[in-house]
């Protein structure tokens, strides 16, 4: 093989760069037809919940999480229609959660998205139903899937998912979360209440992912699992940064809300520049979990550098 001079590697970079901003693009806006196609209207009754299912989910966000499990799955060679449904749960669940997030009770936020949070624009007794009603929504998505042939392949489905969203995943992490406000956490507790809170569902995301394909090499499992440990983590290492650096327009929801709550983050645990490097091992750790595999890889990886230079 003829080596690429310094010219045609960067010319080849670029383009890589531009084919991943076109199928990051491309997804994005099938994960909002494909959300759009399975929430209620906003007509069909009862229709002030419907509506603010729809205001809470569609028109927003990275769909990382969809994305993770599109580049899951098709590393290991599911079809794309049949990553749609269980993606599309994950984004259910993980906008169900920023709903109640946001809410006075928890996080207290006004701001979601770029735009009011739900319980601003519908008060709270909606904001709770409408995250009930996607939990609910995202369990009945997989369980409806015709393009899962196979009832063990949705039972597994169903049972990350719900594990990820429960008390020993996502609504634990939360708790700790909660009950740590004002009480300086030590790394190991931090890095626990990450794993649980957002760590675990973005573990499902890419497992769902790698369980549409109908045979999915255990190899190539454990690599997307030790994979989606190592850069669910580093998301969150990042969103401490992006809290503590970024500002309220560019993040869409209020800035440095974790100083102002008095909480443990990795910037205040362990400063800005430490923080960084640890997102950046992390990230390496990742990368590791792909190293047996080449090209069919690249998405992940692809993924995996979007994840750490986001700016929202
Ligand atoms: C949902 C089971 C369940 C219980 C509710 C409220 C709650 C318990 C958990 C909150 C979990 C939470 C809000 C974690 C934060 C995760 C996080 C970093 C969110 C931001 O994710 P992005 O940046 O958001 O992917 P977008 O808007 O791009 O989708």
């Amino acid at each position: 093989m003829t080596e690429l001079n310094l010219d045609q590697k960067q010319d080849q970079k670029a383009e890589q760069k531009e084919a991943f901003e076109a199928w990051t693009a491309d997804l994005q806006a099938r994960m909002e037809n494909v959300l759009d196609a399975h929430i209620p209207s906003a007509d069909t009754l009862p229709t002030k919940l419907h509506e603010a299912m729809r205001y809470s989910v569609l028109g927003g966000g990275k769909r990382v999480r969809a994305l993770l499990a599109y580049a899951a799955g098709e590393f290991c060679g599911a079809e794309l229609a049949t990553i749609d449904l269980p993606a599309a749960s994950v984004e259910l669940i993980h906008a169900f959660s920023l709903v109640h997030d946001d809410m006075p009770c928890m996080d207290d936020d006004e701001l979601r998205r770029g735009k009011l949070s739900t319980h601003k624009k519908y008060g709270d007794a909606i904001a709770l139903l409408v995250g009930d009603a996607l939990q609910s929504l995202a369990f009945q998505l997989i369980s409806q899937d015709k393009l899962l042939k196979n009832a063990t392949q949705k039972l597994q489905m169903l049972h990350v998912l719900a594990l990820a969203s429960g008390s020993r995943g996502m609504a634990g992490g939360q708790a700790i979360d909660l009950e740590s406000i004002g009480i300086p956490l030590t790394r190991e507790e931090l890095e626990q209440m990450h794993i649980h809170k957002t760590g675990a569902l973005i573990r499902a995301a890419a497992l769902l992912g790698a369980y549409s394909s109908h045979n999915a090499n255990e190899d190539k499992i454990k690599a997307i699992d030790h994979f989606a440990k190592a850069i669910g983590l580093a998301f969150q290492v990042v969103d401490d940064i992006l809290d503590a650096e970024a500002d309220t327009q560019t993040l869409g929801k209020t800035a440095g809300k974790d100083a102002q709550h008095n909480k443990s983050t990795y910037v205040t645990i362990l400063g800005l520049s430490a923080a960084k490097q640890l997102a950046s091992e992390l990230h390496a750790n990742a990368m590791a979990a792909l190293s047996y595999y080449g090209r069919e890889a690249d998405l992940l990886r692809q993924l995996a550098h979007f994840i750490m230079h986001r700016s929202f």
